[in-house]
């Protein structure tokens, strides 16, 4: 009896030890504020990656940029630097123009046709983050996209000039169609932007204004609904291959619960933060037909000018994406 016990007491001691040796913490980098749906949806998943293995691999989100900023993300994880983050892809289509499949304006307006663009899309993004040393665990859109500005806007002649705060190339590009001057500025840091005349309109969900208050320095949301970008969640390769299978279960699992629960999150987000933008003093509602004409000129000019730049794998997207329609 001594024995077994003394054996056991060794048992558990073991497990305690080998537990604790193996046990790994990933900190997970994530740009947007701790608020914001994607972030909860983040930590969501990271305490449901914790549970699920046991504690054998803990996960720990880093919001609003504090680890690494927006535009730092993907190249912290591709390097190893993070183990794992989030990251709005898009900002990546100087690197290759497929990351900009999900930012073409009214190529995909609604929840439905986002998910059947990324249906259409995923194989190619897949690919090319293994060619860069990345695994892609989830994908979750924004809002539609609308105009901000702090007067009223009826035309891309009231646009005119105006200092535009652009998040990737396609933004910066509708900035110039419409002959306003863009600057690129992560979102973490358009309220410090817009307090201080460094931009003074942008194109964004009513969740990025809600969360930066901008009705502090904002008077006009238009709902355009030009299109949903996605925040993607990456893990480096190596860190992948590096830990269990069985950690890895639990990971694709809980990634297949977070872009389902995601998703809801962003519809719900997208009637709540205007209702909030609405509250906070701004004017929200639908942009002028004969603006959304003009607007969906510039989209026809942005499509083939994406099309030409992300050649047959772009087309192949795009094809795919109109037969699911
Ligand atoms: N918010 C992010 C990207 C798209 C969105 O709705 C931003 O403005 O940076």
């Amino acid at each position: 009896m001594k024995i077994l016990k003394t054996l056991m007491a060794a048992t558990a001691l073991t497990a305690v030890t080998a537990t604790a040796a193996v046990a790994e913490k990933w900190d997970m980098p994530m740009a947007y504020s701790a608020t914001n749906f994607h972030s909860a949806v983040g930590a969501e998943f990271a305490k449901c990656v914790t549970a699920g293995t046991g504690g054998d691999l803990e996960i720990v989100t880093h919001p609003s940029g504090s680890l690494f900023k927006g535009g730092e993300i993907k190249r912290a994880v591709q390097t190893g630097q993070a183990p794992i983050g989030e990251r709005l892809l898009s900002g990546h289509q100087n690197e290759n123009a497929l990351f900009g499949f999900d930012s073409i304006p009214f190529l995909a307006t609604s929840f439905d046709d986002s998910a059947k663009l990324w249906k259409a899309a995923k194989p190619s993004l897949e690919k090319l983050l293994d060619s860069q040393n990345l695994v892609l665990l989830y994908a979750v859109p924004w809002p539609p996209q609308g105009l901000y500005f702090k007067k009223e806007v009826n035309s891309v002649a009231d646009m005119k000039g105006l200092k535009f705060r652009s998040y990737n190339s396609a933004t910066a590009r509708l900035a110039e169609l419409a002959g306003m001057l863009p600057v690129q500025i992560e979102a973490a840091e358009i309220s410090q932007a817009f307090a201080t005349g460094v931009a003074e309109s942008m194109v964004s969900s009513g969740s990025t204004g809600y969360d930066r208050k901008i009705w502090e320095s904002l008077t006009h949301f238009y709902e355009v609904d030009a299109w949903l970008p996605r925040n993607y969640v990456i893990v480096n390769k190596g860190s992948w291959e590096g830990t269990s299978d069985a950690n890895r279960a639990v990971m694709r699992g809980c990634a297949s619960l977070a872009e389902y629960t995601g998703n809801w999150r962003s519809k719900e987000y997208t009637g709540f933060t205007l209702s909030g933008l609405r509250a906070g003093g701004m004017t929200v509602g639908p942009a002028g037909e004969s603006l959304v004409n003009e607007l969906k000129e510039f989209g026809k000019t942005m499509t083939s000018e994406w099309l030409e730049k992300a050649g047959d794998e772009g087309k192949a997207i795009v094809d795919a994406f109109n037969a699911m329609k």
